[in-house]
Formats: structure tokens, sequence, C-alpha cells
């Protein structure tokens, strides 16, 4: 396996959210029209190249919505996600859609428990459908559900007759989370040796923590085509999440996400956020409430000189706004300087570090607000508070006296 050596270079690649399928299914979601109305159009405005919706044959109102989301005309292509029966896609095809994606389970565990067929049945119920479709010219992937329990013969064999029968990309889940970097790396390589003219598509569930470092390692590996939902919503614990995905990729290379309107992220993150009925988890990136605050003297007096001391990511790229926490017993001189600074007042470096070392003391007792610092500071330039003792001059750490 050989890795990639620069971490900079970041492959073309187009993502594709399925926050209206995958992220139907998770526990807390229901969507009306209205809202997937609203979560398509915000997509678009991101940039997001693909919207995946659930099939058209999971309910009446499903079918219905399809044809309003058609009628939006967004940028964004939308895809209904279909078992391969010609009923489920005749219905898709009647909404006007141009992409399909099919799937099949391939593993023998969801052969033997979810669907009973053979490998060649499958075989021949996903070259039907393509041939189908392809014949409509219409864009169409087909994927072998569990990819990563599924045995890597049957794939080459599945993937050679779908790509034989015209699919433009093959598409990779990991179904129950399980997979590794290493592994995905390794098998996202795999068929983009094999089948190099073929779009890949993956798609990473994270009920063992790895979905986004999956994602990565599946790009890094050829995939074209990566899957995401605002939030990481879906099944289970969900899969890589919207805004994760284009932080990290980011984070490499600005040019490789500059296609995106970085700044419709957050919104989007905190309308599914409040539809759904979560929390922004704090391990989300950019939108967990506490993404860009800070607190150690150390990074706050760092930070005062250069804001990338100790932020990777801009947070004006993505409209919000660092905090910069005083109230604690970890806070540094220069950051109640600062906080001076900004509320407009004139305090002496000698007062500052007084006010500095109190905080420090007050917040060993008790938890402390920013209202309160910011009185204390209030309450010394009015008074032209003078220090009583003396502390040290570059963070009042200690005591001198
Ligand atoms: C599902 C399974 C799926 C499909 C992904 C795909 C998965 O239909 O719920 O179409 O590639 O994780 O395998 O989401
Ligand atoms: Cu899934």
């Amino acid at each position: 396996m050989n890795l990639p050596t620069d971490p900079h270079h970041v492959p073309p690649y187009a993502i594709v959210d399925t926050t209206l399928r995958e992220g139907e299914q998770f526990a807390g979601a229901r969507f009306t029209t209205n809202h997937k109305i609203k979560i398509a159009q915000m997509l678009n405005q991101v940039g997001v190249e693909y919207i995946e919706l659930s099939s058209p044959a999971s309910s009446a109102l499903t079918f219905e919505d399809h044809k309003i989301l058609v009628d939006l005309g967004l940028k964004s292509k939308l895809v209904p996600h279909l078992r391969c029966a010609k009923s489920d896609v005749d219905l898709a095809l009647s909404t006007g859609m141009k992409v399909f994606h099919l799937m099949f389970a391939t593993s023998p565990i969801l052969q033997q428990y979810s669907h009973g067929k053979t490998i060649d049945e499958i075989i021949q119920r996903a070259t039907e459908i393509v041939s189908y479709l392809k014949g409509m010219q219409m864009e169409v992937r087909f994927s072998g559900e569990d990819a990563f329990r599924s045995n890597i013969e049957d794939l080459d064999r599945v993937f050679e007759a779908v790509l034989e029968a015209g699919a433009d990309r093959i598409g990779l889940p990991d179904t129950v989370g399980g997979a590794t970097p290493f592994q995905v790396y390794e098998t996202v390589g795999h068929f983009h040796e094999k089948f190099p003219d073929a779009e890949i598509q993956f798609h990473c569930h994270n009920d063992a923590g790895c979905a986004l470092a999956n994602s990565y390692a599946a790009l890094m590996a050829g995939a074209t085509h990566l899957d995401v939902t605002v939030l990481g919503i879906g099944e289970r614990n969900g899969i890589t999440a919207l805004t994760d995905l284009v932080a990290r990729l980011y984070t490499l290379n600005r040019d490789a996400v500059a296609k995106y309107n970085l700044k419709a992220l957050p919104p989007l993150d905190h309308y599914v956020a409040q539809l759904v009925g979560v929390d922004i988890p704090i391990s989300g990136c950019v939108t967990s409430p506490t993404a860009f605050h800070h607190r150690a003297g150390i990074h706050t007096n760092a930070l005062t000189r250069s804001t990338s001391s100790y932020e990777i990511l801009d947070p004006s790229d993505f409209g919000v706004t660092r905090k910069i926490d005083i109230a604690h017993r970890l806070v540094g001189k220069n950051a109640i300087r600062q906080r001076s600074l900004d509320l407009g007042l004139n305090i002496a470096d000698e007062t500052l570090a007084e006010i500095t070392w109190e905080i420090k003391t007050m917040s060993d007792q008790e938890k402390l607000t920013d209202e309160f610092v910011d009185g204390l500071l209030q309450e010394a330039a009015a008074t032209g508070r003078k220090p009583t003792r003396q502390y040290d001059k570059d963070g009042s750490t200690r005591r001198m006296d």
C-alpha cells in the first residue's frame, strides 16, 4: 500500500449529501415537505453536487415531495436511493430525476438475513436495471451494500457486470461502520486500480468513530464521490458529517473547498439540529458550541499575536466568531488586557495583573461569569484603581510578594 506523500494534494471530488435519505433514517428525524424544501435549498446554497433522497416508494408523500423538489430547479442534482426493482425505478423516473442510486447487499451475512439472493441473482437484477436506465441516458450508480463485509471476489464480479452494463459509478458503503482507514484505503485502491475509468462513491457509518477518517482515506485512494449528511445524522449514530468533511479538506488545502459556500454551513447545521432535536456535538468541526473557544493563558496570549497560533480553521471563513474565555483560573493577563481593550477601557498593566490574579483566586472558590469579569474591569477603569501588591509581569501566574 503506497500512502499519499503530499497531504496538501486533495484530488477532485463531489459531495453527495444524503440528509434527505440516510438522515431520514435517524432516530429523531421526521421531515415535512417544507423541511425537505428548506434543507434542499440550504444544501444547494452550500453547493453540494448531489442531494440523495429516500426512495419514492417509501411512502405516498415521499413520492409527491420528490416532484416538488424537482420543480425547485436546484443546481445540486437530486438522486433517489433505490432497490433494484423496476417498479421503484419507474416511480422515480416519473418524478423527472436524472441520476439514480441503486443498491443491493452483497455481504454473505446480508445475503442470508436480508434478501436471500445469490451473487448471480444480484448480478442479473442489477444489470437489468442499470441497462434499463442507461438506455435512457440516465446517470447511474450501483452500490454493494455492506461492501466491507463482502467477499472481494464477489464485489469484483458484481461491479464488473454493472460497469459493463453501463453504470457510471460503483458504491462502496461501510454499512456497519466497522472499516478502518487502512482497510478503506486498500479496498478503494483495489477498485480504483481495477476499474480506472469508473467513478467510486464512498459512504461510511460512524459506529466505531472512524467515519470521517475513512472518508478521507477513500478520497485519497481514488473515491470521487463522498457521502455525508448534515451533522452526520443517519441510522444508529450516523455517517460522516458534511461540515466535518469540509473542515478536514479545508485544513489541507483551502482551494479544495473553494467551490462551496462555507458560510452557508453553520445555518444548515443549526437548522437540522433543531429539526431533529439534538445539540451540535462538542466534537463537531466549526459549529460545535466550543469550536472556537480559547481558554488557557498560554493559548490566548499567542492568539493575541497571531490567530493561526491556535486555530487551523479561520472562523471568519465560516461566518462564525471566536471566543476568548476569561472567567476562569487558567486565564492570563494578555487575555484580560485584550478584554479591557475590547470594552474600550484603559487600565494600567500592573492593575490588570492584579485583576488577573484576583480572577484566578476567586475562580478557585466558585464559578465566575464573563459579566463578573467585565464588571471588575469596568470598576477598575472608573475608579482608576492602583495595584496593592506586585505580580509577575507576563501572565500574573504567581504572586511576587
Ligand atoms: C441503507 C444502507 C446504506 C446504503 C448506502 C449506499 C449503507 O440503505 O440504509 O447506497 O451506498 O450504509 O449501506 O445506507
Ligand atoms: Cu448508510
